[in-house]
């Protein structure tokens, strides 16, 4: 099978109802980049990348259509043996840009799901489940109306909260943290600071709220800093912002400065990267989310396949922009959160497929 054609789509996501704000802004409309690869047996495979906005990581919508304007035309042609080899010609045609790459790494993973008739999870070693948690992401905002909709979100099912903090007094911040948790006693609290709090912060919030069990996601922008205050702490620490990759998981890990990690499948270069990661979490007894910054169906679905593979004990859930973003490209099999948890796709590939229009006409075609 070789590939024949890429069609590149931009999708302007909304972020519908209260506006989802981190510490580093909120964004109202994201703009997503959808990847068509056909093959030359007409199957086509899927892929998508939708940066959260300029400033969340190194990687935005401008970008990732250049990249894969500069990749495209040397993949066309190339038989497609597995995802290995295709990151590997990747590679071989753009150094970095492993956001971009992913939406590519996504499709090829559709398209060879398709072919074979396998879903994505089986090809990624095979699922454990047919349904994963998912998790509210509790955006910033007063500590009552933060408990308040925390109360909410346990009574819809969700079993894992995550509150966010920072951009704004450390007094906030442990207002929220406490009202949160007096409102649900939830035993599955993570605390996101996006990258945002001085150590010192850090270590006031963790010495403040000793009494209430927290994990802290991604306190400072850097892993040195969180290094320099982590034998002070005693409550748990993930990474997300700083897991950029496959080496810096690696580094992380044998720097021994984190308990955990919020992953992100496009961050880390799509499915394959994704499930290696995944394998080295399990190799340490490390637990991690299956995620993604923003996107619809089509990166919904990834993060759920590769979810469905994790040991159980391991897997902190799926974040989804679905709630928000309330627009589906397949509405015969929309990834939907119900009740806290998501079905996992049936396939075959992503299981996913946009309807005719869905994603508008091409913006690049090779
Ligand atoms: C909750 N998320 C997975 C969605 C947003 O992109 C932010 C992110 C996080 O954990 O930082
Ligand atoms: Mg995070």
């Amino acid at each position: 099978m070789r590939i024949a054609e890429i069609h590149l789509y931009q999708v302007d996501l909304p972020s519908n109802g209260p506006a989802y704000r981190m510490s580093e802004g909120a964004p109202t409309a994201l703009d997503s980049t959808v990847v068509q690869v056909v093959s030359d047996t007409g199957l086509s495979g899927w892929g998508e990348t939708c940066p959260i906005g300029p400033t969340h990581a190194p990687a935005h919508a401008l970008g990732a259509r250049a990249a894969l304007t500069q990749m495209a035309p040397g993949l066309i042609g190339r038989t497609v043996t597995g995802p290995a080899a295709v990151r590997r010609a990747l590679h071989g045609l753009l150094h970095g840009h492993d956001y971009a790459k992913a939406a590519i790494d996504i499709a090829v993973h559709d398209l060879l799901g398709k072919a074979h008739g396998l879903r994505v999870c089986d090809m990624l070693g095979g699922a454990t489940t047919d349904r994963v948690d998912s998790y509210w992401s509790l955006t910033l905002d007063d500590p009552d109306e933060t408990a308040r909709v925390a109360a909410q979100k346990i009574a819809e099912g969700y079993p894992r909260l995550q509150v966010k903090i920072g951009g704004r007094p450390v007094e906030i911040d442990i207002e929220v943290i406490r009202k949160v948790w007096e409102a649900t006693g939830c035993p599955r609290l993570v605390v996101d600071a996006n990258r945002a709090l001085l150590t010192r912060d850090v270590l006031r919030i963790d010495r403040e709220c000793a009494d209430i069990p927290f994990v802290f996601e991604q306190p400072c922008h850097t892993v040195e800093e969180i290094a320099a205050i982590r034998a002070q702490l005693d409550h748990p620490v993930y990474l997300d912002e700083s897991a950029e990759g496959l080496g810096e998981v690696l580094r992380a890990i044998s720097l021994g400065v984190c308990d955990g990690f919020g992953l992100k499948v496009t961050r880390l270069g799509g499915l394959g990267t994704m499930a290696t990661v995944r394998d080295v979490c399990e190799a340490r007894s490390l637990p991690h989310t299956c995620d993604d910054s923003w996107g619809g169906d089509l990166i919904a679905a990834a993060c759920v396949h590769v979810a469905a593979t994790v040991h159980p004990r391991l897997l902190e859930g799926v974040w989804l922009a679905e709630p928000y973003v309330g627009l589906h490209y397949d509405s015969a099999n929309p990834v939907r959160v119900e009740g806290g948890r998501i079905r996992v796709p049936t396939g075959p590939g992503l299981g996913v497929v946009p309807d005719d229009g869905a994603v508008g006409d091409p913006v690049a075609s090779f």
